[in-house]
């Protein structure tokens, strides 16, 4: 009997995403996605690494899947390219992208491994970008007309749906900060992104529910735990503001609670909002906050904060402490509070962790294997923070690894492996590392 046992029917899961894993970026009637455009402009990614061929999965699909039965998964986490569906990114569709998530699915379902789909993975349509891409309200509508066409699709044999993944990463990075797809440098139209991607899920829920009864849907938001660097109050300030940026901006809409009005008032006063809340109609704060049927979250790090001289002037702090090979801190403990936190304060229903995971840069021994050691006490000590979480009263339903495989790290490329299996990119060979082995037992003893 293993010291920590999860409870009965809990979801061991992994998860990937299209661009990250497909290749096959040119075939069978896919569309181009700012992915594509981004990843091909000198200097956005490190060494112009592209996601052309990736993992080469949207050919080996079958080799994978193979290894997830392997693993003794019970559920699978993959995300649908919405450019394959649609590659205009609305009006014809491209039955030829459906046919290949069907075969997917159908792969999974005979191994007896639960598919959850995700609808956008950030590989969003270059036409739709050319339109005005998030920061336009089209593209929320744009993508519930896409939602309701994979459900109606393939609402017969995938039950689970998560509509956006990491809303704070589509807006933040893509639109703020430049470093992700499609490289834009400007706040007020992030501000609007952000709006729209959380438009974009109220409306994709109800667009699913009405393609595919008895679906069960959820948003997936990520999130960062925000520790002051001190007592001060200008740090404990400043840890306020970016637990608001980074988390509460996203999670208190969809939870009902509207935008948090510590944040809009700061956001004012930076100048981030010269318009106002310009970009809320009437209604959309009730079509965000449709009730899910769980609550997806994804949790890696954690950051030190230290004031400046406004809330917005903040500085992360890097602290003499074990970090990632991404550079992020591991902090497990940060996961027990905001399971805790989620619980006490916004009456989630089932919560699932639909990513959560490690980079490491392992290497292929003499003898052919991969020992890494980190990434299997990475797990251990965050499943224990998991535990005690559900210990505490926390409904939580079952634990996504991040990832299956190595695979495109977007502005990262293939500098970062954060797979339980190893993948040689030259000759798409496929090694199970030995967290592979561990995470299988932990499956198979529903606790360690
Ligand atoms: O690889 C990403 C994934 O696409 C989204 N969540 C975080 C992962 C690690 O950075």
């Amino acid at each position: 009997m293993p010291a920590i046992l999860f409870p009965d029917g809990f979801i061991w899961g992994a998860a990937t995403s299209a661009y990250q894993i497909e290749g096959a970026v040119n075939e069978d009637g896919r569309g181009p996605s700012i992915w594509d455009r981004f990843s091909h402009t000198p200097g956005a990614t490190r060494d112009g690494h592209t996601g052309d061929v990736a993992c080469d999965h949207y050919h080996r699909y079958p080799e994978d899947v193979a290894l997830m039965g392997d693993l003794g998964l019970k559920a699978y986490r993959f995300s649908v390219a919405w450019p394959r569906i649609l590659p205009n990114g609305r009006g014809a569709v491209n039955q030829a992208g459906l046919d290949f998530y069907r075969r997917l699915v159908d792969c999974l379902l005979a191994r007896g491994i639960t598919p959850y789909a995700t609808l956008y993975h950030w590989d969003l349509p270059l036409a739709l970008e050319e339109a005005g891409g998030w920061p336009s309200r089209d593209t929320a509508h744009a993508f519930a007309e896409y939602a309701g066409i994979v459900a109606a699709a393939l609402g017969d044999t995938i039950r689970h749906w998560i509509t956006i993944n990491e809303p704070w990463c589509v807006s933040m990075l893509g639109y703020q900060r430049g470093e992700h797809a499609p490289g834009r440098r400007d706040m007020p139209a992030a501000l609007a992104a952000a709006h729209h991607t959380l438009l974009a899920h109220g409306l994709g829920v109800q667009a699913i529910r009405a393609a595919a009864p008895g679906a069960e849907v959820s948003i997936a938001l990520n999130f960062e735990a925000a520790v002051p660097l001190s007592d001060h109050p200008v740090d404990r300030d400043a840890a306020r503001f970016r637990d608001g940026y980074y988390n509460r901006w996203f999670l208190d809409p969809v939870c009902g609670h509207g935008y948090p009005g510590d944040m809009v008032a700061d956001y004012s006063a930076a100048g981030y909002l010269p318009r106002g809340m310009h970009f809320v109609r009437p209604g959309d704060l009730a079509t965000i906050a449709t009730p899910t049927d769980f609550f997806a979250l994804n949790y890696y790090t954690c950051v030190v904060v230290a004031g400046g001289s406004a809330p917005w002037e903040h500085r992360l702090v890097t602290l003499e402490r074990p970090r990632t090979a991404m550079g992020w801190e591991i902090y497990p403990e940060g996961l027990y509070k905001l399971l805790l936190r989620l619980y006490a304060h916004y009456n989630l229903p089932r919560i699932l962790i639909s990513e959560n995971g490690v980079s490491y840069l392992d290497l292929v021994e003499a003898d052919g294997r991969v020992r890494d050691e980190r990434r299997i006490a990475f797990i251990r000590e965050h499943l224990e923070a998991c535990h005690r979480a559900i210990q505490a009263g926390v409904p939580l339903i079952g634990y996504f690894y991040w990832s299956l495989l190595d695979n495109f790290e977007w502005a990262q490329g293939y500098h970062q492996r954060f797979g339980l299996v190893h993948v040689d990119y030259a000759t798409q060979q496929r090694l199970p590392r030995d967290s592979f082995a561990w995470y299988r037992e932990v499956i198979a003893a529903n606790g360690f």
